[in-house]
């Protein structure tokens, strides 16, 4: 029997669930201003073709792995949980993007990689990217940019699996500032809901990323030797982490001042510069998708307000 997504998290997927923001929301300024007309996306490469996230995102959920292992696609439901949230925000429009960003597969070793990007009213970027090579890995990894008339965190999401034996979750009300102030107004919301999930409060490393820029002491961090929690403790975590993310955002009072505008998008361009300069996915994607691939990718379509650094800065 081929393994199926919703057997191994043993739950039925939320399809139906409303969010509850919805019910609840304020009428808020319909449309962002023009100014927001920064580069959401880098330039496209002239001439090549761009694809739209809502007609590939119809085409879901994969229900198995391309890999001949059979491995279950374990954060699919969460692909599909984030879909359905997404799918019920005002002015919600696709964000184009270059198709070879948007698919790639490769044969040897087996694998795939799709990603997805809208905007609305309330966030100017929403990317969510999976890769599937079986057990050789299974990554869900997603951001959310709020419209820069909102100085709230980004929300960053980072699941991955590798081999049979080692899972790697890291999910973020991601702070523009360290400020306390900021930090306790926007960061320490989520306090009580971490705290639901023992298995989800471990630290992160400093091999890659610097824990004083960009993270937030509520950051959940696990590493377990096995899928079992994926379902039973990350799953429910990840739904209540987007439902108060969109709630704060859907909830906020925007700042359109030029001043703050201006400096919320500068720390959006800092966040993708920081991420991008740390990214330990660039190797694993030039595995698979070759180095100028990967190099395209990280800065046209993750994190693309990003510049390459030149390999003498590295
Ligand atoms: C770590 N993220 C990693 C690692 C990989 C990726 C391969 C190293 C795992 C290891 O060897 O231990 C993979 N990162 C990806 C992939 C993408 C990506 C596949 O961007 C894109 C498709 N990373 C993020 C975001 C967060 C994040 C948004 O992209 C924030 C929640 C966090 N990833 C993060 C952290 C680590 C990490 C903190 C380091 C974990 C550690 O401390 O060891």
């Amino acid at each position: 029997m081929k393994a199926s997504v919703i057997g191994f998290v043993g739950l039925p997927l939320p399809f139906t669930q409303r969010p509850h923001y919805v019910s609840q929301r304020k009428e808020l300024h319909s449309t962002p201003p023009a100014r927001y007309g920064i580069a959401y996306m880098q330039a496209s490469t002239a001439g090549a073709k761009q694809v739209l996230s809502t007609d590939r995102a119809s085409k879901l959920p994969w229900t198995e792995t391309i890999a001949n292992d059979e491995c279950p696609l374990f954060f699919m439901p969460f692909v599909e949980h984030q879909l359905s949230i997404t799918r019920e925000l005002p002015g919600l429009a696709d964000l184009p993007f270059d198709e070879h960003l948007s698919y790639q597969k490769s044969e040897k070793p087996v694998a795939r990689i799709e990603s997805w990007a809208w905007k609305s009213t309330h966030f100017r970027k929403i990317r969510a990217t999976y890769i599937d090579a079986g057990y050789k890995a299974q990554v869900f990894n997603s951001v959310w940019y709020p419209n820069p008339s909102y100085e709230h965190p980004l929300l960053g999401i980072d699941f991955l699996s590798f081999g049979k034996k080692k899972v790697l979750c890291v999910m973020d009300f991601q702070p523009l500032s360290q400020d306390k102030n900021y930090l306790e107004k926007y960061c320490a919301r989520v306090k009580g809901i971490k705290e639901k999930y023992e298995g989800l409060s471990g630290t992160m490393s400093a091999r890659f990323y610097d824990e004083a820029q960009f993270f937030s002491r509520q950051l959940v961090f696990a590493k377990f030797d096995n899928p079992g929690p994926i379902g039973s403790e990350l799953f429910p975590a990840f739904k209540e982490y987007v439902e108060e993310y969109v709630n704060m955002i859907m909830e906020a009072s925007p700042d359109e001042s030029e001043s703050s505008v201006s400096r919320v998008l500068q720390l959006h361009k800092d966040y993708d510069q920081y991420s991008a300069e740390r990214d330990p996915a660039i190797g694993l994607f030039s595995t698979y998708w070759g180095k100028e691939w990967a190099s395209a990718f990280t800065h046209e379509f993750l994190f693309s307000d990003s510049e390459p650094i030149s390999e003498e800065q590295h």
